[in-house]
């Protein structure tokens, strides 16, 4: 199952909106097919390993990350091509969450005659899918927050200077962070202050993930350069209007100024209206139109006016931080806008995940308690 993880992982920047599956077949304690899925609509993965094995396969222990499904999507199910190879006992990691899955693939394998245990590196297996998991089980995805700062928890100084706060080598691992998200969200005070272009670079990686502005009064400069990237050379093969093809840019805005819709939509940009009862941009309504997209994990590169909004609404899953060790002192500006508190009961409590050294800097990821 560890074997059969690895080989899932190497789908990390390409499966979604599918989850990453890995599979290994063994005979007589020899791996006879290993396969992992590559991206939505190609084969999966246990497919991918019944064709190495081959005659092999019969009488074969297949390890799965994920239950093989049950269903006919982009392709047909899993469990049929267990059956007519011959397969005699599964091993998977946890069920599929999908609802059209969700234990029936285990259940026709056992009806068939086929061993089934279910359970095997449960936790490991869920944590490469987390994003998968948030979509299938509760219509949002996994919303991490990336944010830069110094030790004293400061983004920028008073006067907006901010480059650079973290090292080379932070920015770096930024980029495998967008990488494995569908969707980079950031706000338009950020694009009017750093003109950022959210896009992977610098690593190989076949697509781009969508980007999303949250723009309630439409303040989007015509000639941002979030507007005005060209596409990946090495990406291109989804088309457009599909989820993280070219990098699409999305903009939420919460007015419905025809004119200004009509010049952003000209550039190749999709404007949604989604206003709440405040005219503000409705920022759960955002997470599950995502969703309904096919976004598994969402990366939130932003300031801290839409930060401390997210945070406060309850929609951060986790923060990915990354600590320059430095004082910018208490006048420069925070990481996120939460008001004041005067209780401690309305204290956001996290839970640490990982602390690592990258280059010179601390990065933790903590993650919210819910
Ligand atoms: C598996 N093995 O490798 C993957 C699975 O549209 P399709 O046919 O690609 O089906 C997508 C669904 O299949 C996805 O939502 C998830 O439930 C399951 N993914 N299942 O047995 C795989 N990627
Ligand atoms: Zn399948």
């Amino acid at each position: 199952m560890a074997q059969a993880l690895q080989l899932a992982e190497r789908g990390l920047y390409t499966t979604s909106p599918n989850p990453r599956v890995g599979c290994v077949l063994v005979r007589d304690d020899k791996v006879v097919g290993e396969g992992w899925h590559h991206r939505a609509g190609e084969p999966h993965a246990e497919v991918i390993a019944l064709r190495m094995a081959g005659e092999l396969a019969r009488a074969a222990t297949a390890y799965v990350t994920l239950e093989p499904c049950s269903h006919h999507g982009r392709t047909p199910p899993c469990h049929d091509a267990f059956i007519a190879a011959g397969v005699v006992r599964v091993v998977a990691a946890g069920q599929d969450p999908n609802p059209k899955v969700a234990g029936q693939g285990l259940a026709k394998l056992r009806a068939a005659g086929i061993e089934v245990e279910c359970g095997l590196m449960e936790s490991a297996a869920r944590e490469l899918n987390i994003g998968f998991f948030a979509r299938m089980t509760r219509g949002t995805p996994w919303v991490r927050c990336k944010i830069a700062m110094s030790l004293d928890g400061r983004t920028a100084l008073k006067n907006g200077a901010s480059k650079w706060i973290s090292g080379e080598a932070a920015r770096q691992d930024v980029q495998c962070w967008r990488a494995r998200s569908c969707a980079v969200l950031t706000g338009i005070g950020t694009v009017l202050a750093d003109d950022p272009q959210l896009n992977v670079r610098d690593i190989e990686t076949s697509r781009q993930p969508l980007r999303v502005v949250l723009d309630s009064q439409l303040r989007m400069p015509l000639n941002a350069r979030i507007l005005h990237l060209l596409p990946s050379p090495s990406g291109g093969e989804l088309a457009r209007g599909q989820v993280g093809g070219e990098g699409e840019v999305l903009i939420f805005t919460a007015t419905s100024d025809a004119k200004k819709i009509s010049a952003l939509e000209k550039l190749g940009a999709r404007v949604i209206v989604l206003p709440d009862a405040n005219g503000r941009v409705d920022l759960t309504a955002v997470l599950q139109h995502l969703a309904v997209s096919g976004c598994n994990e969402v990366l939130v590169e932003a300031g801290s006016a839409l930060n401390g909004a997210l945070l406060r609404a309850g929609l951060i899953d986790e923060l990915v931080l990354y600590l320059a060790p430095q004082l910018l002192g208490d006048m420069a500006r925070g990481m996120a806008q939460l008001g004041e508190l005067t209780l401690l009961e309305q204290r956001i409590e996290l839970e640490w995940q990982d602390v690592r050294n990258v280059g010179k800097d601390l990065r933790i990821v903590a993650r919210v308690k819910k």
